[in-house]
C-alpha cells in the first residue's frame, strides 16, 4: 500500500551558467536531493531546464553547440545518472526538467518523474511553447523555443507513480503552460491531485511581451496562475523555479506549493539555491472534489464547445 500523506521538497535553483559543465550540475543536483532527502521528503521537484542555462535566449545557428544543450536517448544513462542513483539510494524520487533529443531526431522541453527506486514513471513535454521561431530584431535577449522544440506530443497524461511509493494521481507541466487553465483542467478530468509545474521565467518581459510586464508583475502572474488553477482544479500546485541572474539576465524566483483551496504553503524567499518543503496530504483535495469542484455534477461541457472547436478568439461584430 502506497501512501497518501508525504513530505514534498520543492527544490529551486540559482541559475546555471553557460560555461557550467554538466557534470558539474548534475552533483550540485545531487546535493539538493540528498539534503532534501535528509529532511525526511519523499519526492524533490526540479525545475524546467534544470541542466543548462536557459538557451532559447540565444539565437544558436551551430548545431553541435544546440546539441550540448540536448540530453539524446535514455535519460536515466549518461551524465544524469548519478541522479537516478541517489533517488534509489536514498528512497527520494524527483521531477527534472530537460532538453530531450530523440533517438531519432525529436527536440522536446520534457520533464520526467523518477521514483524512489529510480525508475522513470512518467514524461511529459511541453504543450506551450512561448515566444518565436525566428529572432526579433534590436533585443537583447530572445524566447526562440518555437524554434529549438517542437510541441508536445504527449497530452497531459495524468499518472499514478508506482503504488508502493506514493498512492495518488500526478500531473506535469513545465513553465508556460501553467498559464493555460485548459492543461489543468484536462489533467483535473482524470482526478489529478498534484500538479507539477517547473518554469524559467525572465524577470523583465517588457521589451518582447507587454510594457507592464516588470518583474514585479511576473511574479505576480505566476503566483496568480498556480494559486487559482490549483484552487479550481482542487489539486495541490508545485511550482519551482530556475532563477536568479543567469548569463546575465534575471529569472524570477518565488516558488511555492500551494495546496487546494489556492493558499500558500510554502515560497521561496531567496533568488538562488533553496529548497521548500510540505507535508502533503493528498486526501485534502477530497472535499473540493465532491463539493464546490464536483465536476460530474456541476460542470456543463454542452456550453463549452467553443474551448476545443476554436483556437484564437473571434470578436463578435
Ligand atoms: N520558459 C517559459 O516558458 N517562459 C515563459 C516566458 C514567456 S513570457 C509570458 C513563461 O511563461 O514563463
Amino acid at each position: 500500500m502506497g501512501i497518501r500523506k508525504f513530505k514534498l521538497a520543492a527544490v529551486q535553483i540559482g541559475g546555471i551558467q553557460r560555461a557550467t559543465p554538466k557534470e558539474e550540475t548534475v552533483q550540485r543536483l545531487c546535493k539538493l536531493l540528498n539534503e532534501s532527502a535528509d529532511n525526511g521528503a519523499t519526492l524533490a521537484v526540479f525545475p524546467e531546464l534544470s541542466l543548462t542555462s536557459f538557451f532559447p535566449r540565444w539565437l544558436i545557428e551551430d548545431q553541435e553547440e544546440i546539441d550540448s544543450f540536448f540530453e539524446k536517448g535514455d535519460i536515466s544513462k549518461g551524465v544524469v545518472k548519478p541522479l537516478f542513483d541517489a533517488a534509489k539510494e536514498r528512497g527520494c524520487g524527483f521531477v527534472l526538467g530537460y532538453a530531450e533529443l530523440t533517438d531519432d531526431g525529436h527536440r522536446f522541453n520534457t520533464c520526467v518523474l523518477v521514483d524512489n527506486q529510480g525508475q522513470v514513471v512518467q514524461k511529459y513535454r511541453k504543450a506551450h511553447l512561448p515566444g518565436y521561431v525566428e529572432p526579433t530584431e534590436g533585443i537583447k535577449w530572445q524566447q526562440l523555443e518555437k524554434k529549438y522544440f517542437e510541441y508536445g506530443d504527449l497530452g497531459f497524461p495524468a499518472f499514478r507513480p508506482n503504488k508502493e511509493w506514493i498512492d495518488g494521481i500526478m500531473g506535469m507541466l513545465i513553465c508556460n503552460d501553467r498559464r493555460w487553465p485548459e492543461a489543468w483542467r484536462v489533467y483535473a478530468l482524470q482526478g489529478m491531485e498534484i500538479c507539477f509545474n517547473g518554469y524559467n521565467t525572465t524577470a523583465d518581459g517588457t521589451a518582447l511581451f507587454n510594457k507592464v510586464e516588470n518583474k514585479e508583475v511576473r511574479m505576480y502572474h505566476s503566483d496568480l496562475s498556480t494559486k487559482s488553477n490549483a484552487y479550481c482544479n482542487s489539486c495541490f500546485a508545485v511550482s519551482v523555479a530556475k532563477c536568479g541572474v543567469e548569463d546575465d539576465q534575471e529569472l524570477i524566483a518565488g516558488s511555492l506549493i500551494v495546496d487546494p483551496n489556492g493558499l500558500v504553503i510554502a515560497q521561496a524567499k531567496t533568488e538562488g539555491d533553496e529548497i521548500l518543503y510540505a507535508d502533503i496530504d493528498l486526501d485534502e483535495t477530497i472535499s473540493g472534489k465532491q463539493k464546490m469542484f464536483d465536476f460530474s455534477r456541476h460542470r456543463r461541457p454542452e456550453l463549452y464547445g467553443r474551448l476545443v472547436s476554436q483556437k484564437g478568439a473571434i470578436p463578435i461584430e
